[in-house]
């Protein structure tokens, strides 16, 4: 086996150093786009500029809850949508149907999935996404964060939505190009009465990325740099 010594051995670590910093550059760009539909008549427009930032025309998934049974409690069943598991920190998510089912409002369809005011909501997704939407139906003082591989998170708060016929209103979340992906996101703050709810999310399931195989390798590197370091 070759084994670099000497000033040959310096630029070696050299050369690897600059390349692994010039990647993790590109990997690393910050801030990801919120988005956040001010009206019921903006959603079209809202939710098209989200697809188009996150280089889609439809999304790979979307959980519009019509076809689970009304009354079901989907909180911590991992087997209902796919790379999806929905959870609350009262253990409660329960799927509503018709006109006027929450608060007043009407879900998307015929079905959404209604929450009680002061709870946390999360979505945990097994394979991290590059970006997750959905409809947020008579709320108030909702916040939305989003929790980012590597440890990171980002925060926004949403648009209040009505207590009365169609008031959903779409959020989204798209991560940078080379960006960090998306674990999981809360929902909290919610306050009010007569329950909230979430419907037609929206979001992939990647195959690992690029930086996700750039991060296993650096690892490799450092490991093979401490060995010849010995
Ligand atoms: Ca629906
Ligand atoms: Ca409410």
């Amino acid at each position: 086996m070759y084994t670099a010594t000497g000033p040959n051995r310096f630029w070696i670590q050299v050369k690897i150093t600059f390349v692994g910093l010039t990647l993790l550059g590109i990997c690393g760009s910050a801030h990801a786009t919120f988005f956040n539909s001010a009206a019921f008549a903006n959603n079209g427009a809202t939710q098209s500029s989200f697809y188009t930032a996150a280089g889609i025309s439809s999304p790979q998934w979307l959980v519009d809850f019509e076809a689970i049974p009304v009354s079901t409690n989907v909180h911590g069943n991992a087997s209902l949508f796919p790379n999806l598991t929905i959870t609350t920190s009262n253990s409660s998510a329960v799927v509503t149907s018709g006109a006027g089912s929450i608060g007043g409002s009407n879900p998307i369809g015929a079905r959404a999935l209604q929450m009680a005011e002061g709870n946390n909501v999360f979505l945990t997704f097994a394979t991290p996404v590059d970006y997750i939407g959905g409809f947020d139906i008579d709320q108030s003082g909702l916040s939305l964060t989003v929790f980012l591989v590597g440890g990171g998170s980002e925060s926004v708060n949403l648009e209040t939505t009505a207590g009365d016929g169609n008031s959903a209103e779409f959020w989204g979340y798209v991560k940078n190009s080379g960006g960090p992906q998306i674990s999981s996101v809360r929902f909290s703050g919610v306050s009010g009465a007569s329950g909230w709810a979430l419907d037609n999310l929206q979001y992939n399931t990647p195959v690992p990325e690029p930086c996700t195989i750039l991060a296993l390798g650096t690892g490799a590197v450092a490991l093979m740099r401490r060995r010849m370091a010995k």
